[in-house]
């Protein structure tokens, strides 16, 4: 068979139907937000001064909180300045492997995390943040310069903030999370925070307790301060985790440091709002307002307004069931397959939540593992399966035997789900359709690509063989059993390539398995949900191509620690890293074009579908920013900026498991 010309396989990509998104949010700049300043004088929770202050168990908040604290502008607050009480339900769908977040734990996703880790600097309610002014927010730095020659970063960090448990936040923090986390090859912290997250060759070094300086090998590479924001640069309790990390304590192995802290071990010092006070398995973790917390609103009053916050421990489709329900308070609806039923509810007048669709930024593809040099020690069969993905008439003969539109339509009918070539998500911003390129269903094409490469049926049983009498080609597709939606597109998927004589055998595995799994390259192929790379670009730049041996979710380093990139695999490495370098914002679209461009040429990713989300939050809670999107920069989680969040005294509900309590002694028991 004569290989059938690129140009006859691409085709007109087309638009995705016209969808009514949300209210947009009102565009201000990061100085409308937030400022830090000391102020004439601080206020909490009465019960606090007469439980805790009165009683000498606690300082006085003024002694609390930092010299000059940050600020919320009551101008940027939708309902402006709040009132204390009241919980905000959550329900999730993960579960906590435990507290020690940058040795590698997770706390179950659902914005625990978020909430725990405050990192130097915050990007989830950037989307609120004019296009022209668009960086980083200040958090734990409060302020950042660049050298003269833009190779040096000098930070300052707020100064005078305290973990939860009273103890100074300073360098020391950062620099244990920098030199024996993010640099220490037996650690992986979570949300890829690998050195190279940060650049090749770049260093890192406290100049006095509140001042750290960065020297890159780029000149200016401001990207990197987004890499700075949640997941990968939030640092720890080091006062808690040193004494356990191996470098400090020969007697512990890698392994005992990341468990050191059990979901069990309570009250682990945070600089976040709230602290866990309680965890019973399987059905709810409950956490207490921060004493030390080192925000406050115009007026002084030390946040946040909510005493407490739940995370009932039940699976991620509960989650929007009970947020409609009004039994949970929040919900980033997500799963496709449950939005005709939650927009039916929410519309009814007696409905407890607002349900609040935003942008297409809801997408999955099918990721191959690309790495041919031993990542994930695959054995013969998944290293043939290997040498096929990384075969451009294999993966375009994969990508034609998709039927897009169906797969959207099996989740849910109506105008959300759009066909996803894979690449940048249509209608964000770096996004260019002329760049797109575009392989329509084309079953008969897909057969005859196979047999072009060999792929043909030798022993008739309706399954293709390997090259000269191989065995059958079976393939194992990765996903994640907490979602219906990765299941049930990963179904999709192995259904439509029956037709094709390809075998593809379900791999579903639990989030956290599939997590690892996924982690270690143990997979041929993954259906899995992107991440906030391809809505915004500039958050998790690093993972848009291998430009480490740990940053690609699906290519990363061999035996020998290399990445065996193929040709246009190194044109994209080149791309990115240029991206990264650049402070033209011209020069940076017209990067992404070519990215763009090359990775939808080259079916990197097999794209499947993609569709917006919607923000489903119980009507009591006040200063919900408007247009807040489900996922963009962030999860709304950060987005909504919970720690401004309120209930106004007469809509309050009697929700607080643990009433005027705050958190007790790190591994106490729990609320005191
Ligand atoms: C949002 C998010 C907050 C992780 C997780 C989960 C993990 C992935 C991803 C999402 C959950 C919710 O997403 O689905 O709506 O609440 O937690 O962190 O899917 O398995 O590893 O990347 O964020």
């Amino acid at each position: 068979m004569l290989a059938i010309p690129a140009q006859e396989l691409t085709g007109e990509l087309p638009d995705p139907p016209e969808f009514a998104a949300l209210s947009e949010p009102t565009f201000v700049s990061i100085s409308d937000i937030l400022e830090y300043k000391a102020l004439p004088e601080y206020h909490e929770p009465d019960w606090v001064t007469s439980k805790y202050v009165d009683a000498g168990t606690l300082p006085p908040v003024a002694e609390r909180l930092p010299k000059e604290p940050m600020v919320y502008k009551t101008g940027n607050m939708p309902e402006g300045i709040g009132v204390y009480g009241d919980t905000m339900r959550h329900v999730i769908g993960g579960r906590p492997e435990g507290w020690n977040y940058i040795g590698g734990q997770s706390q179950g996703w659902g914005g625990i995390d978020i909430g725990l880790s405050e990192c130097l600097t915050r990007t989830g309610p950037l989307f609120e943040v004019k296009a022209d002014e668009l960086e980083p927010m200040p958090n734990l730095a409060k302020s950042w310069e660049w050298s003269e020659d833009g190779h040096e970063l000098t930070m300052h960090l707020i100064e005078g903030a305290k973990w939860s448990d009273g103890d100074a936040f300073d360098a020391d923090d950062v620099m244990f999370f920098w030199n024996d986390n993010v640099n220490d090859p037996n650690v992986t912290p979570l949300n890829n925070a690998t050195p190279e997250t940060f650049g090749v060759g770049t260093t890192l070094e406290a100049l006095d307790p509140y001042t750290i300086k960065w020297t890159f090998k780029d000149v200016r590479p401001t990207q990197y301060l987004y890499a700075m924001a949640y997941g990968s640069f939030c640092p720890g309790p080091s006062h808690i985790l040193k004494p356990e990390h191996p470098k400090y304590k020969p007697s512990n192995t890698y392994e005992q440091y990341k468990n050191a802290f059990p979901p069990e071990y309570m009250n682990i010092p945070v600089m976040g709002a709230w602290v866990p006070v309680e965890y019973r398995p399987d059905d709810i973790i409950v956490m207490r307002r921060n004493p030390y917390y080192w925000k406050v609103d115009e007026n002084g009053n030390q946040l946040p307004y909510l005493n407490e916050m739940h995370y009932r421990l039940s699976t991620w489709a509960d989650r929007d069931v009970q947020a409609v329900a009004g039994s949970g308070d929040f919900s980033n609806l997500e799963q496709a397959e449950s939005y005709v039923e939650a927009l039916r509810r929410s519309a009814e007048d007696s409905a407890p939540a607002r349900l609040q669709f935003g942008a297409r930024t809801i997408g999955y593809a099918l990721e191959m593992n690309l790495s041919a040099n031993g990542w994930g020690e695959p054995d013969e069969r998944a290293q043939r399966v290997r040498e096929l993905n990384r075969n451009l008439d294999f993966r375009k003969a994969i990508s034609i035997a998709v039927d897009r539109q169906r797969l959207g339509e099996s989740l849910v009918r109506g105008p959300f789900t759009a066909i996803y070539p894979g690449g940048l998500y249509a209608g964000t911003a770096y996004y260019d359709k002329a760049s797109t390129v575009y392989y329509p269903y084309n079953i008969e094409a897909a057969g005859a690509l196979l047999d072009g490469i060999g792929l043909v049926d030798t022993d008739g049983n309706g399954i293709r063989n390997f090259p000269d009498g191989g065995p059958d080609v079976e393939i194992t597709v990765l996903a994640n059993t907490d979602y219906g939606t990765d299941t049930n597109l990963a179904e999709g998927v192995i259904a439509q390539m029956e037709p094709l004589g390809i075998r593809v055998i379900a791999n579903f595995q639990s989030g956290t398995a599939r997590d690892d799994m996924q982690q270690a390259g143990q997979f041929d192929w993954h259906v899995r949900r992107q991440g906030s790379e391809m809505v915004s670009v500039v958050q998790g730049t690093a993972q848009l191509a291998p430009t480490g041996p740990r940053t690609s979710f699906f290519h990363r380093g061999g035996t020998d620690g290399t990445v065996d990139v193929l040709p246009f695999e190194q044109e994209l490495v080149d791309i990115v890293n240029k991206f990264i370098s650049s402070s033209d914002n011209a020069e940076r679209a017209e990067l992404m074009k070519q990215y763009q461009h090359i990775y939808t040429e080259n079916i990197y990713t097999v794209g499947l579908t993609q569709y917006p989300g919607a923000l489903i939050i119980n009507k009591r809670f006040a200063n919900i920013p408007a247009g807040a999107p489900i996922f963009m920069f962030n999860w709304a989680e950060d987005n909504i900026i919970r720690e401004r969040v309120f209930v106004p005294e007469d809509k309050q509900g009697d929700f607080e498991l643990h009433p005027e309590t705050l958190p007790g002694k790190p591994g106490g028991a729990g609320p005191v």
